[in-house]
């Protein structure tokens, strides 16, 4: 298939490069402006590698593609979107893939007429530099339909379980991404606040915290329609901990290399959400300062 991805950070990339080492032509779509690009791509296994040049930001390569992946964080989906629009062939299925939520409406209407499908990942990857990716760990990852012509393309999720087991497709893509919010909410701002790998977090100090967070994650979820025990997303966020104990969180990188953060989409929505049910939030609203406060304070 002819695959243009949308930003090239470590899911983009990882993505792209796991997408070619099965056959596919990948196309990328980025800000920078070299009309193409070298990826040194590193599996989980270390001695899995591959070297991979791809055409970047040709317009005649968007407008043939068979997908668009989407993969920039949650702030610039809106501006990515509306750059690929004035070539995007309104048959063209766009999957949009980040942590958070709450950018669906936009892209609904920047794209009335296109199959429209949000993929969440727990799969990992860390960019050493520009030019390579390595995947650092791996998790499930959801596709589902936001709009009626997405519902046709439940056999993409085949096309990225073959690059990357496991990709499910999931009837309520709301689901799976509120699960990810839970772990989201609890494990990014504290690493990011205490500059710690996820690992540190499994310490006693911190288990107070994070109960609080998943309740009131729980609480809100429930509120939306989507009824779980917090004791299971105590338990679902302690196995991504452990699971990714080495791992530094993407927050926690964001905030090391002063860049903005996917607070608002990840805590920001989830205290959006809770307003809108008249719940109160108290420990997700102070991480959420607390990472806006370091925001605002970058050099
Ligand atoms: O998704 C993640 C992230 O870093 O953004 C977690 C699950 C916390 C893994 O690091």
């Amino acid at each position: 298939m002819n695959i243009t991805v949308v930003g090239a950070g470590a899911i983009g990339s990882l993505w792209a490069g796991a997408l070619a080492r099965q056959g596919h032509t990948i196309h990328l779509w980025r800000r920078q402006t070299a009309s193409v690009s070298t990826l040194h791509w590193q599996g989980l296994d270390a001695p899995d590698t591959d070297t991979f040049t791809f055409h970047c930001n040709q317009v005649d390569l968007l407008s043939r593609s068979d997908i668009v992946l989407i993969t920039v964080k949650a702030f610039q989906v809106s501006e990515a979107v509306r750059s690929i629009t004035p070539w995007l062939c309104t048959s063209t299925p766009v999957i949009v893939m980040h942590n958070g939520m709450g950018t669906e409406n936009e892209v609904l209407q920047l794209l009335p007429d296109n199959p429209v499908l949000y993929a969440t990942t727990s799969q990992a990857a860390l960019r050493a530099d520009n030019h390579s990716v390595r995947h650092t760990g791996s998790g499930p990852t959801y596709l589902g339909a936001v709009n009626t012509a997405g519902e046709l393309w439940h056999a993409l999720a085949g096309v990225l379980n073959t690059a990357l087991a496991p990709c499910q497709w999931h009837e309520d893509i709301h689901y799976p991404q509120w699960q990810k919010l839970a772990v989201n909410c609890a494990i990014n701002p504290l690493t990011a606040i205490h500059q710690c790998r996820n690992g540190y977090l499994a310490e006693p100090d911190f288990t107070a915290e994070l109960t609080a967070v998943c309740r009131e994650v729980a609480a809100v979820m429930a509120a939306a329609g989507y009824p779980t025990r917090s004791e299971e997303l105590v338990q679902r966020t302690m196995t991504v901990i452990r699971a990714t104990a080495a791992n530094y969180s993407s927050m926690q990188q964001d905030v090391a290399n002063q860049r903005p953060t996917e607070i608002d989409a990840i805590t920001g929505f989830l205290i959006e959400q809770a307003h809108h049910f008249q719940l109160a939030t108290p420990a997700n609203f102070a991480l959420w300062q607390q990472i806006k406060h370091l925001e605002q304070n970058y050099g």
